[in-house]
């Protein structure tokens, strides 16, 4: 059994900072978020950054900087978010991979998103894997459903591995009109993955604590953050990053699995 491998979703793309007075929206709320993080216990950073305005955006100048900061910061792998908002077109999502981060997300298919639809059809997810591979940018497979599962066998049998040679796979449960955030459905899930590959998984909203304590007990790691959850305990809402990082590693450590260090998440996903 290896340790955990724990990512942070910081900000996400749908949290009103309004709201959410603790969601990190500047580079500099970002990067103090991360180096937090990082010594809680988080060796992944996935990346959604807003504007000036505290709203979502993918422009590749303003990713180049986070990329450069995060990195120059901290020690965490930054895997830089292609799924940015439903609004974003594939296009700009593409562009993403010119910030040349260490990794991204890869999402296997559409997916209802409450009352919106967050689009992943076969010809962008064909050319964003195609570019990765071509880039050297490892991705991370995000999984909101069962079919999205069927579709990275696809991908797999069509293109060939990844960057980096290792299948890692993130399930993102308990949308509303994706997978629900249960055991019964995890297990489901994880055992339709392919051969080798190794995952992790987030619940959102009041599905988090199922799913994570679910995801430690069948092996798996653990994704947490604000874009997955704005509330730490039922009417408290989350004092920023660290705190829902600090819980997920001492759970980890509890369950004899360890946060992994940076350095040994390098070397269990494939980058360099
Ligand atoms: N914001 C969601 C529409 C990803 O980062 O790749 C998509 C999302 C997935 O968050
Ligand atoms: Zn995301």
């Amino acid at each position: 059994m290896t340790g955990t491998l724990i990512t942070v979703a910081a900000t996400g793309a749908e949290a009103d900072k309004a709201q959410a007075p603790a969601l990190p929206v500047t580079l500099e709320e970002l990067t103090r978020t991360a180096v937090q993080c990082q010594r809680a216990g988080a060796a992944v950073i996935h990346v959604h950054i807003r504007d000036d305005d505290a709203k979502p955006t993918l422009d590749v100048g303003r990713l180049k900087d986070t990329v450069a900061a995060l990195r120059a910061s901290t020690d965490l792998i930054v895997q830089l978010s292609t799924g940015g908002a439903v609004t974003d077109g594939f296009d700009a999502r593409l562009s993403v991979l010119d910030a040349e981060p260490d990794a991204c997300s890869l999402t296997c298919g559409t997916v209802n998103f409450g009352d919106d639809v967050f689009a992943n059809p076969w010809g962008f997810i064909k050319d964003l894997y195609q570019l990765t591979k071509e880039r050297g940018v490892v991705p991370e497979f995000e999984l909101f459903d069962l079919g999205h599962v069927a579709t990275l066998h696809r991908l797999l049998a069509e293109f060939g591995p990844p960057a980096g040679g290792h299948v890692h796979c993130d399930l993102v449960m308990g949308v509303p009109g994706g997978m629900p955030g249960d055991v019964a459905t995890l297990v489901a899930a994880v055992r339709a993955l392919p051969d080798g590959a190794t995952w992790s998984a987030t619940g959102i909203g009041r599905t988090t604590l199922p799913v994570l304590f679910g995801a430690l007990g069948a092996g798996g790691h653990l994704r947490v953050g604000m874009e997955d959850t704005l509330t730490f305990s039922r009417g408290r809402p989350v004092t920023g990053n660290a705190e829902l990082v600090q819980r997920a590693a001492d759970l980890a450590s509890l369950a004899q699995r360890p946060p992994m260090t940076p350095a040994q998440a390098r070397d269990f996903l494939g980058i360099a």
